[in-house]
């Protein structure tokens, strides 16, 4: 999977109509960043975004850990993804019973292009978002499954993973691909590996967090889209860090399938 084109897997007949989506948007803004733009207040994300917007292919949200965020910043922030061509991501890692996470993706359908889920509850749960999907066809929507967490002490084992990669080949259709730290998760070069974890001038947080380099998480680490947080958003210039984050990991993704 590490070794093939973006191009190719795009055009694979398993591909994701979300995933050919992600890979078309990467190819075309020459971009596998995903910014995280986790900050408190409505305003100041839309200030990050406006800044990193050109430089990503998806931007990340913690959308109920910011204060102020009314319609008209979620139009904003629609605009913004229309005007620099970017996905929008709800990071909620939904994790409830098929109904209730249901009820909850009823919610985000209408803003978030892609969202997370964890996988402990099963397929199911996949099930619930597949039918609301399924009820809103107007644009391509999806899905990236936590199978590994980059924080140390998490209780996430080998068998879980497993059973995870089962979950998303059996929801092929509305899952982009997997959050994950190791190329030896995903064996399918249609499902996308999305990272995080980088950040070019700490290996830690205070928190758990454990830190990686951009080329580690393209090359040793197999990632195809790399999420970074307070290494761009907690940056003095945002928008130029962006545009060093993207540059380095276009390049490493580049050196890695010129490999092959
Ligand atoms: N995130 C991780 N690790 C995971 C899954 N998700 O850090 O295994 C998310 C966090 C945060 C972002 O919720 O939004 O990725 C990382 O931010 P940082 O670069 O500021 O640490």
């Amino acid at each position: 999977r590490t070794q093939l084109e973006f191009k190719e897997r795009a055009e694979l007949l398993e591909t994701s109509k979300i995933a050919q989506k992600i890979f078309k948007i990467s190819l075309e803004k020459k971009s596998n960043l995903c910014v995280a733009v986790d900050v408190d207040t409505a305003d100041k994300l839309l200030d990050i975004a406006e800044k990193v917007a050109p430089h990503i292919c998806i931007l990340k949200t913690h959308i109920d850990a910011i204060n102020g965020v009314t319609d008209s910043t979620i139009n904003d922030l629609q605009l913004l993804a229309k005007q620099y061509n970017f996905l929008i991501m709800e990071d909620r890692k939904m994790a409830d019973i098929g109904n209730t996470v249901k009820l909850q993706y009823k919610k985000l359908v209408d803003w978030a292009d892609l969202v997370t889920v964890h996988s402990v509850s099963g397929g199911m749960m996949l099930k619930g978002i597949q039918e609301v999907i399924n009820e809103n066809t107007d644009h391509c929507r999806g899905v990236f499954i936590v199978a590994e967490l980059s924080c140390n002490g998490n209780l996430i084992s080998e068998q879980y993973i497993k059973e995870t990669v089962k979950i998303a080949e059996e929801y092929k259709d509305i899952v982009a691909g997997l959050v994950c730290q190791s190329h030896d998760v995903i064996s399918s070069p249609s499902l996308l590996q999305l990272t995080p974890g980088v950040n070019i001038k700490n290996t830690n947080d205070n928190l758990g967090q454990q830190y990686q380099s951009p080329s580690d998480i393209i090359l040793t680490k197999g990632a195809d889209i790399a999420v970074v947080g307070r290494g761009i958003y907690q940056d003095d210039n945002p928008a130029e860090a962006a545009k060093v984050y993207k540059e380095s990991l276009w390049n490493t993704y580049l050196e890695r399938v010129s490999n092959s």
